[in-house]
C-alpha cells in the first residue's frame, strides 16, 4: 500500500531533498506550508517547483495548534517529519522570542495534535547539533551532554525533550535526528557555506569585490544534505523510535571552506575575505564534529559526499545561477 508522509518546513533545503527521496520510493508527499508562500509561489516554492504536481500542500502555521490539527486530521498519515522551524542561528540572537515560539511551541502543537488525531503516525523531530554548543566530549554522541549556546540551540534542546517525553508518557512513535551541519546548492543564501560559495562566484564574473564574513576559526561538522534525508527515513524505518547522531566526523573551520572555495574559481582568498564584526556572535560554539558510530552500525548508513565534493557542487551550481542571471 501507498504510503502516505507529511513534511512540515518542504519548502527548505531538507524539506525539498526529502520530499524528491520520498517520491522516488513510492510515498505520496504531503507538505505544510505558511499561507504567504501560497501566495507568493515563485519565491518561496523554488526549491519544490520541480515536484509541485505531484504533492499535496496544506497552508498551515507552525504558530497555530487550529491549522495543524485541521491538516492532520485530514489525512491518514503513516510518516510525519517535522523540519519546519526558524533554523538560522544568529536570527536567534536577534530575536529569540520569535524563535522560541516558532520552534518549541510549533513542535509541541504538532506532536499534541498527532496524539489527538494520529497517534499511530510514525513522528520525526529535527534536532540538531546546536544542541551540543559548548560540548563537553569531542566528538560529540547521542550521550554527549547538551550545552547549547544559542536561544535557537535551546529551542531544539526544548523540542528534543518534548519529542522524548510524547515517546516515554504516551507511547508514540516519536524520535530525534541530531543532524550536524549539512549543505547543499538548495541551502539558505545566509548560511556561510552558501554565502561563500555565492560570493566567490559573484566574485569570479565579475559582480563583487569582497567576501565580508565573521569568525573564521569556527569549525563544523558539514555533510551533503541529500546523505541526510536519506538518513532521517531510515530511522523512522527501525522497529523501536530512537535517537541517532547524523555526522561525517570530519571538521574543518571556515578558514578552510574559503580556501577551497575560492581554489575552485583559481582565487586566493586572502584576497577577498573581509572580518566584519558584524557576524561575529554574542556565544560562539567554536567547534562541533559529530560521532555517528550508531547510525553506521544501527541504520547502516554512511554519507557519500567529501567536504570537498560538497563545496565543489556549491561552487559549480552558484556560477551557473549568476551566469544565468547575467544574460
Ligand atoms: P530551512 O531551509 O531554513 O527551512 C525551514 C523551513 O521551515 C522552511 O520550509 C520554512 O518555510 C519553514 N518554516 C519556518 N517558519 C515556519 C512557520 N512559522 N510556519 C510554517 N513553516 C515555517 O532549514 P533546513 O536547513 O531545511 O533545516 C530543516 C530542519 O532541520 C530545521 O528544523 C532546522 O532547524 C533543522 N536542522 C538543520 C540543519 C542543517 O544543517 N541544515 C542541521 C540540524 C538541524 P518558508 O519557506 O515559508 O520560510
Ligand atoms: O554558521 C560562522 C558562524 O550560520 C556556521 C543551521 O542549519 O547548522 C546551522 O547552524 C559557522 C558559525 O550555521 C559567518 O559563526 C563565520 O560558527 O552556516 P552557519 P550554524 O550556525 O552552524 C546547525 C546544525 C543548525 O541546526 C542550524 O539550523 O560559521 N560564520 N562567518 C558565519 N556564519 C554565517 N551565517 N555568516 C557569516 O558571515
Amino acid at each position: 500500500m501507498t504510503r502516505r508522509a507529511l513534511i512540515t518546513g518542504i519548502t527548505g533545503q531538507d524539506g525539498s531533498y526529502l520530499a524528491d527521496y520520498l517520491l522516488g520510493l513510492g510515498y505520496e508527499v504531503h507538505g505544510l506550508v505558511r499561507r504567504v508562500a501560497l501566495e507568493a509561489p515563485e519565491s518561496r516554492f523554488s526549491r519544490i517547483a520541480h515536484i509541485l504536481d505531484r504533492v499535496t500542500l496544506h497552508p498551515a502555521s507552525l504558530e497555530s495548534y487550529a491549522s495543524i490539527f485541521h491538516v492532520l486530521s485530514k489525512y491518514e498519515f503513516d510518516e510525519c517529519y517535522h523540519l519546519a522551524a526558524q533554523s538560522f542561528v544568529a536570527e536567534s540572537f536577534a530575536d529569540g522570542f520569535s524563535t522560541m515560539n516558532m520552534n518549541i511551541n510549533g513542535t509541541h502543537y504538532v506532536l499534541a495534535a498527532l496524539r489527538e488525531v494520529r497517534p499511530s503516525c510514525r513522528f520525526y523531530f529535527a534536532g540538531s547539533s546546536e544542541m551540543f554548543g559548548n560540548a563537553t566530549e569531542v566528538p560529540q554522541k547521542e550521550t554527549t551532554p547538551f550545552q547549547p549556546r544559542s536561544p535557537y540551540g535551546i529551542s531544539k534542546l526544548a523540542g528534543f525533550h518534548l519529542t522524548r517525553n510524547y515517546r516515554d508518557a504516551y507511547g508514540l512513535y516519536c524520535l530525534s535526528g541530531i543532524l550536524f551541519n549539512h549543505e547543499s546548492p538548495r541551502r539558505g543564501l545566509e548560511f556561510v557555506t552558501r554565502k561563500t560559495t555565492t560570493t566567490v562566484a559573484r566574485i569570479k564574473l565579475g559582480l563583487a569585490s569582497e567576501l565580508r564574513i565573521g569568525n573564521l576559526d569556527a569549525r563544523r561538522d558539514w555533510g551533503h544534505a541529500r546523505d541526510y534525508v536519506r538518513a532521517m527515513h531510515t530511522i523512522l524505518q527501525q522497529r523501536e523510535p530512537d535517537d541517532f547522531v547524523i555526522a561525517t566526523g570530519e571538521t574543518h573551520s571556515v578558514r578552510e571552506l574559503c580556501e577551497l572555495a575560492f581554489a575552485e574559481v583559481d582565487l586566493d582568498y586572502r584576497e577577498f575575505v573581509k572580518i566584519d564584526e558584524r557576524y561575529y556572535r554574542p556565544a560562539e560554539v567554536d567547534q562541533l564534529i559529530g560521532d555517528a558510530s550508531k547510525a553506521r552500525r544501527v541504520l547502516e548508513w554512511e554519507p557519500t559526499y567529501t567536504f570537498s565534493e560538497l563545496i565543489k557542487e556549491m561552487v559549480a551550481s552558484d556560477l551557473a545561477l549568476v551566469r544565468a542571471s547575467i544574460h
